[in-house]
Parts: C-alpha cells; sequence; structure tokens
C-alpha cells in the first residue's frame, strides 16, 4: 500500500454520497395594476407597452382583464425589477395625475 494511503484510509472503502444543491432558485414577484374608476383605459394600455414591452393587443387584454375582473398581472420579474417596476409606474401614474394603482405579490 502506498504511504499516502497508510495515512488517510482506503480511498476504496469511502461511500461518496452526492451533496444536495444549496442554490434555490430566486424567488420570483408578479406586478399587479389594480382597477380604479378615473385612470383612462388609453394611458394603462401605454403603461403596459412602455413599462412591460407588451405589444397592443396584448396590453389592450390585459387592461380590459384589469377593468374587468379588478387586478391583473403586467409581468414576473426578479424582487429588485418588481420593486423598480413598481416604483416607476407609480410615480409615473402620480406626474400625470392619474390614480393607478401598481403593487408587486409573491408568486
Ligand atoms: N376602469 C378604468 C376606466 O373605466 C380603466 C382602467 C383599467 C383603470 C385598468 C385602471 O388598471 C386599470 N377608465
Amino acid at each position: 500500500m502506498a504511504d499516502s494511503d497508510h495515512q488517510h484510509g482506503d480511498l476504496r472503502d469511502l461511500a461518496v454520497e452526492e451533496e444536495r444543491p444549496r442554490l434555490k432558485r430566486p424567488p420570483m414577484y408578479k406586478v399587479v395594476l389594480l382597477n380604479d374608476d378615473y385612470t383612462p383605459m388609453e394611458f394603462v394600455v401605454h403603461i403596459l407597452e412602455y413599462f412591460f414591452d407588451k405589444d397592443r393587443p396584448a396590453a389592450t387584454r390585459i387592461m380590459l382583464a384589469v377593468h374587468t375582473e379588478g387586478k391583473g398581472v403586467a409581468g414576473v420579474y426578479s424582487r429588485d425589477v418588481a420593486e423598480t417596476k413598481v416604483q416607476q409606474v407609480n410615480s409615473y401614474s402620480r406626474q400625470n395625475q392619474h390614480p393607478l394603482m401598481c403593487a408587486m405579490e409573491a408568486e
């Protein structure tokens, strides 16, 4: 037996167990728009195109879903990106004197 095996034991006796992966996928967050009675539909469509990269048909569909169901998902992002979108949309809406509310929810 080689000298190094005397010191460290016979490697053939080792049971090798695969380690559990330690990384979890980062949690994702839904950015939602809430319905209200005052924000113009066209402004909501513009928000969905400008901040959430939707084309006009998709933006219109989402806006109408929010209008009829009270709430709808504009997009799903990592926490930092979702927080930024919420802030940008709410401050842009206030700058334009609209009460539109944007919020985030853990998926
Ligand atoms: N309910 C609004 C209207 O009738 C339109 C609207 C849609 C407002 C979606 C907000 O998130 C919203 N003008």
